[in-house]
C-alpha cells in the first residue's frame, strides 16, 4: 500500500502531521525522535507505507538504498558522521510502530551488545 491513513509516518511523511523534518527526498523523510535516546536520533522514513525493513526490501529495495543514503546525510550533516542504524524488526524486539524507520543514532559513546 503506497499510503495508510492511519499510520502516524505516513501522516508524518505526506506533511499532515508536524515533525521537525532534518532531510526530505522524493522516496524518504528524516524527522527528529519524540524520545531521543542520543544527543543524535533520526528516524529515516519511506514515503510509502511498508511494515518492516525486509518488506522495504522485497518491494522497493532502491528505496531502502535512499533510506540509508540519507542516513548518512544526517548522521555526516547534523553529527560526526558516525551512526548506530537500527531497524527493530517485530513487537519482540521493541518495533512499535509498523512503518518501517531506521534509527540514526550517535552523539555519544555506546555500548555492545545492545540491550
Ligand atoms: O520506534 C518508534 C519510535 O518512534 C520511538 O522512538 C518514538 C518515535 N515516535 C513515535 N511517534 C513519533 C512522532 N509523532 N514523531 C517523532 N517520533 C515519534 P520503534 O523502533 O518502533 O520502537
Amino acid at each position: 500500500m503506497a499510503q495508510d491513513p492511519d499510520c502516524i509516518f505516513c501522516r508524518i511523511a505526506s506533511g499532515d502531521v508536524p515533525a521537525d523534518v532534518v532531510a526530505r527526498t522524493d522516496r524518504v523523510v528524516a524527522f527528529r525522535d519524540l524520545d531521543p535516546q542520543a544527543p543524535l536520533h533520526v528516524l529515516v522514513v519511506p514515503v510509502d507505507h511498508h511494515r518492516d525493513v525486509p518488506a522495504l526490501a522485497a518491494a522497493d529495495p532502491e528505496a531502502l538504498a535512499e533510506l540509508t543514503g540519507t542516513a548518512a546525510r544526517v548522521a555526516a550533516e547534523l553529527g560526526d558522521g558516525q551512526f548506530r542504524f537500527v531497524f527493530n524488526t517485530g513487537a519482540g524486539v521493541g518495533q512499535s510502530v509498523f512503518h518501517v524507520h531506521g534509527h540514526v543514532l550517535g552523539g555519544r559513546p555506546m555500548g555492545w551488545p545492545p540491550g
